[in-house]
């Protein structure tokens, strides 16, 4: 393969990308002050940095690659697609073929009764759309005032206005006047840092009520939607009780209000299935879809909906929104193509099979290491939550994300990519992730959590 490799040495690319790049949730004095890692190639789970130093990406680049890198039928496809269309819109009365053959695969493998997408180039976009669809659907019905969209706290749904309005992230919400009207909140289901003294069966029922409580208090005819993910990503990997998920679907059913599920992260089998939807067995009317939908090779993203929602949305008149690259003609060329490879290799279903059972086993042995208060996992997507006292599930006494940072430095040291949401351990894989690789991953983790234990020790943070 030709790999790119004329670029500059380390040092002034590291210069440059200082003196004029602006990089998203980074302290930028912080980062110019040592310089940015620069990766330049990558392959099947491994990336190379301009150093030439290879790591296991063990992120998935940020919870996308799902197919893995070096995939050329996709490369292959994208200079097609380039050749033959670059571009073309779909407002107006047009439409092009990518987008066309997209919904319908979209179509083919999503939950029953959900057939038709809106496209966006990626998913805070998708959520932006959701915003709007919903309050339209609703004021198209004659419920014009029901326009709330009830949230969680720590949930992550994107960096627009919308988007991070939608979210639940307190530090994004004191930058730049956020939310946006006509938003609410519930708890998160994090038994292990919120549980108290409860069992993680009654605190997910308790959590899940908040939302039964809180259309109550806004009252349903002000209500539009709830969202969440089923699994929360950026918010730490956030595995809820097995209460939870029922307890949400039957209130959602009782209540004349729609449910979003952001699949963001977990559709395109990072749960071991097609969707977090299927693994959970909700039903949704929305779905916000990017990522692992063309496994991060183009931007895409969308907003899948169910065919009630369609309809009106069809009948509604002009639906005024709409993005210059939504479904762009590369962008969904790539995502079809990322399907038929996931399709026709049964790389879902072989991982569901053999190497989601692996890795779940292989991840609980952390559950004996000595930092490592809970560990979690959902196919492809778990969390070690570390703690200087296993039965207490006690925090630590220095801020919050200080020992994070300790393992995450040890992680890349040792050759891992493993990213730390405060002190909790984060992975999410490319789903084609072997077992030998699996092995390597679990091996690096294991040193860099001893590392960070010694550390911790020597700085009086673990007793
Ligand atoms: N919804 C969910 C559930 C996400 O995880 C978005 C929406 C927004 O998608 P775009 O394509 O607009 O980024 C996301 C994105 C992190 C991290 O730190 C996670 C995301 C993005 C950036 C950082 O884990 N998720």
């Amino acid at each position: 393969m030709n790999k790119i490799v004329n670029h500059l040495p380390t040092a002034e690319l590291q210069a440059l990308d200082a003196a004029h790049h602006l990089h998203p949730f980074t302290d930028g004095a912080a980062l110019n002050a040592k310089g940015a890692r620069v990766i330049t190639a990558a392959d099947g789970v491994t990336l190379t940095d301009s150093d030439g130093r290879t790591m296991l990406d063990a992120m998935a680049g940020l919870w996308c690659v799902n197919i893995g890198y070096g995939r050329k039928e996709l490369a292959e496809v994208g200079y097609q697609q380039m050749l033959q269309l670059p571009y073309y819109n779909t407002f107006f009365q047009t439409s092009h073929v990518p987008a066309i053959e997209l919904s319908a695969k979209l179509a083919e493998i999503a939950p029953e009764g959900f057939n038709h997408t809106f496209f966006a180039t990626g998913g805070s976009e998708a959520n932006d759309t959701n915003i709007r669809m919903v309050r339209h659907y609703w004021a198209t019905k004659g419920k014009p005032t029901k326009k709330v969209i009830i949230s969680r706290e720590n949930a992550y749904h994107g960096s627009t206005m919308g988007g991070a309005s939608l979210g639940g992230m307190k530090g994004m919400h004191a930058q730049g006047g956020l939310p946006i009207p006509d938003m609410a909140y519930i708890g998160e289901p994090n038994w292990y840092n919120q549980g108290g003294d409860m069992s993680p069966e009654e605190f997910g029922l308790m959590r899940a009520r908040e939302l039964e409580a809180k259309i109550e208090e806004l009252g349903v005819d002000n209500v539009a939607a709830f969202i969440a993910e089923p699994v929360q990503g950026a918010g730490g990997v956030v595995v809820p009780p097995e209460t939870y998920w029922p307890e949400i679907q039957r209130i959602c059913d009782a209540h004349e209000i729609l449910l979003i599920a952001d699949e963001v992260i977990c559709g395109f089998g990072r749960t071991g299935h097609w969707f977090g939807t299927n693994y959970y067995g909700i039903r949704p009317h929305i779905m916000t879809i990017a990522k692992g939908l063309s496994s991060g090779y183009a931007p895409i993203g969308g907003s899948m909906v169910c065919d009630e929602v369609a309809e009106v949305i069809n009948n509604g008149g002009d639906f005024a929104h709409g993005y210059t690259y939504g479904g762009h003609p590369v962008g969904a060329a790539v995502a079809l193509e990322n399907i038929r490879i996931m399709q026709e290799e049964k790389i879902i279903e072989n991982g569901a099979a053999d190497t989601v059972p692996y890795l779940a086993e292989k991840w609980a042995q952390f559950n004996d290491h000595p930092l490592v208060g809970e560990v979690n996992i959902v196919g492809f997507m778990g969390s070690l939550v570390m703690t200087p006292d296993k039965s207490a599930r006690a925090k630590f006494s220095a801020d919050a994300g200080t020992v994070g940072m300790i393992a995450r430095g040890h992680c890349f040291d040792n050759g891992l990519v493993m990213r730390h949401v405060g002190d909790r351990m984060i992975i999410s894989p490319p789903i084609i992730i072997n077992r030998a690789e699996i092995d390597q991953m679990f091996e690096l983790a294991a040193k860099s959590l001893d590392l960070t234990l010694a550390d911790i020790k020597a700085q009086g943070l673990y007793k």
